[in-house]
Formats: C-alpha cells, sequence, structure tokens
C-alpha cells in the first residue's frame, strides 16, 4: 500500500513545481470545492458571507486558507509517509472541532489532482498522476484511522 521510491520522487517532484504558486493553487482548490460540493463551504464560519463566485474570488481570506491548506499538505507529503508528527494535530482538529467527514477530504483531494493537473498539463504526467493519488490515499486512510482515535467517524 506505500509508495516505492519512484512514486514518491514523482509526488515531490510536482510538489516542487506547485510550490512557487501555492496560493493561486490554494485558492483555485477551495473555490472549486465550494463551488462543487456547497455543503462544504457550510463548515466555514468565516466564509459565510462569500456567496457568489465573485466574492470568493476576491477573498484575501480564502487565498490565505488555501495556502493554509496547500503548506500543510505539502509539509505530510514530504515526510513520504512518516508523517505521524505532522498528521495527528491535523486529524484532532478536523475531526474533534471542525468535524469534517472524510469523504469531504476525498472530494479535496481529487481537486487538487485536478487543479495541478490543469495548470501543469507537460510536467504531470500518468505516472506522476497516478503517485499522487496514492499518495493523497495514503493521507486520507491515516487521517480516517487518526479520526476513530479522536473518536470521529465521520
Ligand atoms: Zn482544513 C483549518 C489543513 C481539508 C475545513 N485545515 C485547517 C488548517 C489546516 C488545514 C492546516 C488550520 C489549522 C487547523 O488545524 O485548524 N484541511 C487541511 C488539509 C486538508 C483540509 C491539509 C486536506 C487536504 N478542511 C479540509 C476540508 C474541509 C476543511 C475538506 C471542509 C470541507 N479546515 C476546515 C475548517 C478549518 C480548517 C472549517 C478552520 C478554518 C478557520 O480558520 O476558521
Amino acid at each position: 500500500m506505500g509508495l516505492s521510491d519512484d512514486e514518491w520522487n514523482h509526488v515531490l517532484g510536482i510538489w516542487a513545481k506547485v510550490e512557487p504558486d501555492l496560493s493561486a493553487h490554494g485558492q483555485e482548490v477551495i473555490i472549486r470545492l465550494f463551488q462543487l460540493h456547497p455543503e462544504t463551504q457550510e463548515r466555514f464560519a468565516k466564509f459565510k458571507t462569500l456567496t457568489t463566485i465573485d466574492a470568493l474570488k476576491s477573498s484575501e481570506e480564502v487565498k490565505k486558507h488555501g495556502t493554509t491548506v496547500l503548506t500543510a499538505l505539502g509539509r505530510i507529503l514530504k515526510q513520504k509517509n512518516n508523517h505521524e508528527q505532522e498528521l495527528k494535530p491535523l486529524a484532532e482538529s478536523h475531526a474533534t472541532k471542525h468535524k469534517i467527514p472524510v469523504n469531504y477530504l476525498e472530494f479535496i483531494c481529487e481537486i487538487i489532482v485536478k487543479v495541478i493537473a490543469e495548470k501543469h498539463p507537460s510536467d504531470f504526467g500518468a505516472d506522476s498522476q497516478a503517485a499522487m493519488k496514492k499518495a493523497l490515499e495514503l493521507f486520507r486512510n491515516d487521517m480516517a484511522s487518526k479520526y476513530k482515535e479522536f473518536g470521529f467517524h465521520g
């Protein structure tokens, strides 16, 4: 179920292309998450007033949150699955405070892959995409098992 060295090289290689423009990627991911799955936006008290696509696009807070999310994800990916230390606080806050079900994590992971594919068509080939999907699946599985440790079965 783990990734080979080659697969991790793919994951971290494409991530290195994402990082210089992390906030644009993050902004796009969050906006698309809200557009495709409006119920996810309801989890954010701070985004309740952003009811139009224009409001979402011009929000500095959305951009900031997108950067926060992708920064945390990048930190986790770079641990190549030795991510217990980085994952635990995230699982705890998302289980006990934000209460974000695992299927919402599936939504965002799918969108992350799509956004990277659109922004980096020539650097994110089939092998890299497959590796990234696998890495994100590991992330989600470990989040889900940590959720259970925190008593959240979402
Ligand atoms: Zn989340 C927050 C990350 C997903 C919802 N996040 C957050 C933060 C971070 C994150 C880092 C800050 C800190 C804490 O913990 O709190 N996320 C993340 C990641 C992911 C996510 C990495 C994946 C990939 N989230 C998510 C989802 C959702 C969410 C899907 C829904 C739907 N978060 C959230 C909220 C919050 C957070 C609600 C809080 C915000 C504020 O600030 O208010």
